[in-house]
């Protein structure tokens, strides 16, 4: 099949040109070798929508991925460390088995040129942490960054990690969404102290590394969703405004000021005050922030979509789309505004807004608002869709997803225009690597570049991989 560039004809060189992963996500064996439960096994068990195991059974199908992915071009691989495959409750005795694995793992990526990019906490938190309060108990605080510790001192092969990936993400869907366990509505005062709370466990990890004069490079990463008014007029700013501080800013500013600006607590002390919520700060934990806020090496930066708000004055409602059926989600929050569909921009079936301009927005104002960020890595990016085997499959076959190839064009182009007018991001990693389930969606919504037939764990190759190693060769 040969393969046309179209937008982005040549990579720059040296890019970091991967894919990602997330342990719970891929690696399926959740019941051996002494695995912990995670804060999704049980959960998933009693909703009964869909099973963790086997996943993309990456556990054991690693060497294959590795290979796939050496063949395909890919210099580097997101993958996460499973917290309780090591310490099954979140702390105590390790476990040899776990250790092992990972191990493993990154020796087949080492040993293939794949570098690579590991992090702590990929939305899987141990279930006894979980039980206890999960962020929102300052003492689990504790036993992360002994983990972390754990990690740096047993993982030397590893040269790139990543904290925590997308806090925002879990303390929303957790607290505010309602769409991951404990599954909380709106309710904010758990959400920002969450929020809060992993900033502080980022920055103690991070300050531990820098002070243990580890060997590599560290990060985290936020996925940064711009706001947009629509209508554009002075009220929907405002509601864009608020919405921004809490998904956007109060991180950014946590992460790469060490301060809350005036003017972002401004806007969450509005949210507060509308939901009778608040945030415990305690004494010193700025100067925690503060003093890591110049110490990442770089900044991971997942964009899937832009929202677009406008005002809205009554009480917090939602509906979460996790089936695919277009058109069928809603989000009021009270005291912020309510998201609005904007008739010019396309969306997934998830209701997803297709929007790579945000992208090359938020890219200029990472770089501009928060030059602490130093390097940026595109760490998740893609298109989520439901895909199917041909009938007649044969090993050969290869699945077309022209509509993927257009949405990571179109966002790469994004990124180096970006580039070109001087923003230092220096690498890209399409979510996902290979086919695997989606945290509140199942299995249906599929990411990758390699398609899985999760009955019989065969990968198939999708025309997406083929252009990837396309314009990886444009790097030769
Ligand atoms: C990010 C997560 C990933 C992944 C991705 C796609 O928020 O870091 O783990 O799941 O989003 O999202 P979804 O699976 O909801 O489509």
């Amino acid at each position: 099949m040969s393969i046309e560039l179209k937008r982005v004809k040549k990579l720059p060189k040296n890019f970091v040109w991967g894919g990602a992963t997330a342990a719970f996500q891929v690696e399926g064996a959740t019941k051996v070798d002494g695995k912990g439960k995670t804060m999704w096994d049980d959960y998933l068990k009693a909703q009964g929508r869909f099973a963790p195991d086997p996943a993309s059974d990456f556990y054991h199908l690693y060497p294959e991925d590795i290979r796939l992915s050496k063949k395909y071009g890919l210099n580097a691989i997101r993958v996460s460390i499973s917290w309780t495959r090591i310490f099954p409750d979140g702390y105590g005795k390790p476990v040899q088995a776990g250790i092992d694995y990972y191990h493993r793992l990154f020796k087949e990526c080492l040993d293939n040129g794949i570098e690579p990019y590991v992090s702590l906490h990929h939305f899987d938190s141990p279930k006894t942490l979980f039980d206890d309060g999960d962020w929102l108990n300052r003492k689990n605080i504790d036993y992360f960054v002994d983990y972390a510790k754990f990690c740096f001192d047993e993982f030397k092969e590893v040269k790139h990690w990543f904290t925590i990936n997308e806090l925002i993400s879990l303390a929303y869907s957790q607290y505010i969404q309602g769409n991951f366990p404990p599954n909380h509505k709106f309710d904010v005062t758990s959400a920002i102290q969450a929020e809060h709370n992993e900033l502080l466990a980022h920055a103690k990890v991070v300050n531990l590394f820098k002070d243990g004069g580890y060997d590599g490079k560290i990060g985290l990463i936020h996925v940064l969703q711009p706001v947009y008014p629509y209508p554009d007029t002075a009220e929907n700013q405002h509601a864009a405004d608020l919405s921004d501080a809490f998904m956007n800013a109060f991180l950014l500013d946590g992460t790469f000021k060490g301060e809350y600006t005036d003017k972002t607590m401004k806007l969450i002390n509005e949210i507060l005050k509308a939901n009778d919520a608040h945030l415990d700060i305690e004494p010193g934990d700025m100067d925690i922030l503060k003093k890591a806020s110049t110490r990442n090496d770089y900044f991971g930066l997942n964009y899937y979509q832009p929202s677009f708000f406008a005002a809205y004055n009554g009480e917090s409602t939602n509906h979460f789309n996790g089936t695919g059926t277009k058109g069928t989600s809603s989000f009021k929050f009270k005291g912020v505004g309510q998201a609005v569909k904007n008739p010019d921009i396309p969306t997934t079936d998830w209701d997803w807004n297709i929007y790579p301009d945000g992208l090359y927005d938020i890219l200029k104002r990472v770089s501009s608002e928060y030059p602490n960020s130093k390097e940026i890595f595109i760490t998740e990016n893609g298109l989520g869709l439901k895909e199917e085997l041909p009938e007649n499959a044969t090993q050969d076959t290869i699945i077309n997803d022209d509509k993927r190839i257009d949405f990571v064009d179109q966002h790469l182009e994004a990124i180096l225009k970006a580039r070109n007018e001087g923003v230092n991001v220096n690498g890209y990693f399409i979510w996902s690597l290979q086919d695997q389930f989606s945290w509140a969606n199942g299995y249906n919504k599929r990411y990758g570049l390699f398609f899985i037939d999760f009955a019989t764990q065969k990968r198939y190759i999708k025309k997406s991989a083929l252009w990837y190693k396309a314009l990886a060769d444009t790097m030769k």
